[in-house]
């Protein structure tokens, strides 16, 4: 089985981030065959600095090794260090509709924030080339948060339009979402995520304890003294339960149990503890990583490994369509 995931470096990773995808990325690597990137061409999709972008790329590698993935069981790489992905994506464009794109709800959102005139024609064509990184693998299982679910979906209906004209060239792929933290609110307004391109009561990795524990306790709450989950009237209490529970691998009700009778305070109290005492030691472990480098070989390691798989998927595609090949 094949599982493949990535993280696009657009800004400081979130908690959201973390519970929802990178936390998890390692349980898989007992499961099959994983591939872990760094999105970076994705990232150019949003107006981006030069130097936050290679910052962030570089983060994102030391935090995948921070989270516990091992690079001889887990392919880490760069997606741009992988020339097939910007290949297989110029041919696979060609079998993406305008009018699926124009719905994908990520588009929506993010154009909606940027002017007409700034708006990159990768950000429209973002899906083809997420279909691209997921196909180039022969990927089975593809772990995302919620608001990934539309791509994943569109991969399908692109791999069955393709597969139905060429025959089985294309793996469709599965996407699994977590249980518990797969959307972890904005602390300050519940209603919207916590997205690190557009930060808004973000808690990011880098955050030292002192200021993790004071956006927890500041964290917007709803009215009412009770510890419950209900997403319409208690969206605060809520995002805060979710929190706990992923951070400390439980479900929703064990959380809600654990807190049956606490003060809205004291309960914080125990969120930013349960945060703190997952995030600093994870810290610690990314600046040791990034100190001593070692991300750099598994980067050219990951790479040299990718390529060999996502050549082959090339290679039979481009048959698949008619293109004259020159090697085999
Ligand atoms: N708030 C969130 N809760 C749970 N999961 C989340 N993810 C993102 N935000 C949350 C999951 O993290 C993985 C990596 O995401 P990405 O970098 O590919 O882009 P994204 O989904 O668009 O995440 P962001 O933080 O909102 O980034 P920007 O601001 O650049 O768009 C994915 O599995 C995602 O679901």
């Amino acid at each position: 089985m094949r599982i493949l995931s990535g993280i696009k470096p657009t800004g400081q990773l979130t908690l959201g981030n973390y519970l929802g995808a990178l936390k998890h990325f390692k349980d898989y690597q007992n499961q099959g065959e994983v591939f872990i990137f760094i999105a970076d061409l994705h990232a150019l999709t949003l107006p981006i600095d030069s130097k936050e972008l290679n910052e962030n790329s570089r983060d994102i590698a030391c935090y995948y090794l921070a989270s516990g993935l091992d690079p001889k069981k887990t392919t880490i790489f760069l997606q741009s260090s992988v020339s097939e992905h910007a290949e297989l994506s110029a041919i696979l464009q060609n079998y993406i509709y305008m009018g699926e794109l124009k719905r994908m709800t990520q588009f929506k959102d993010k154009s909606k924030k940027l002017n007409d005139s700034s708006i990159g024609l990768g950000l429209f064509a973002y899906p083809a080339l997420m279909n691209a990184d997921i196909v180039l693998y022969n990927t089975d299982i593809v772990p995302v948060g919620e608001d990934q679910m539309q791509h994943v979906e569109l991969t399908h209906d692109l791999v069955k339009r393709f597969n139905h004209r060429y025959g089985d060239i294309l793996v469709n792929p599965k996407a699994q979402v977590q249980k518990v933290g797969a959307r972890i609110m904005s602390l300050s307004d519940p209603s919207v995520k916590m997205s690190k391109s557009d930060p808004k009561g973000d808690i990011f990795l880098k955050d030292d304890e002192k200021t993790i524990r004071k956006k927890i306790m500041s964290a917007k709450t709803d009215s009412g003294s009770e510890i419950k989950f209900d997403k319409e009237n208690k969206p605060g209490i809520s995002n805060l339960l979710t929190i706990y529970a992923a951070t400390k691998d439980i479900t929703i009700p064990e959380a809600e149990a654990k807190f049956q009778g606490y003060r809205y305070g004291d309960f914080k109290k125990a969120v930013a503890d349960a945060v703190v005492e997952e995030l600093i030691p994870f810290q610690q472990r990314y600046k040791q990583i990034l100190e001593d480098k070692s991300y750099l070989k598994v980067l050219k390691d990951g790479r040299d490994k990718a390529k060999k798989v996502a050549h082959q998927t090339l290679l039979k595609v481009q048959k698949a369509v008619g293109i004259l090949t020159l090697d085999e």
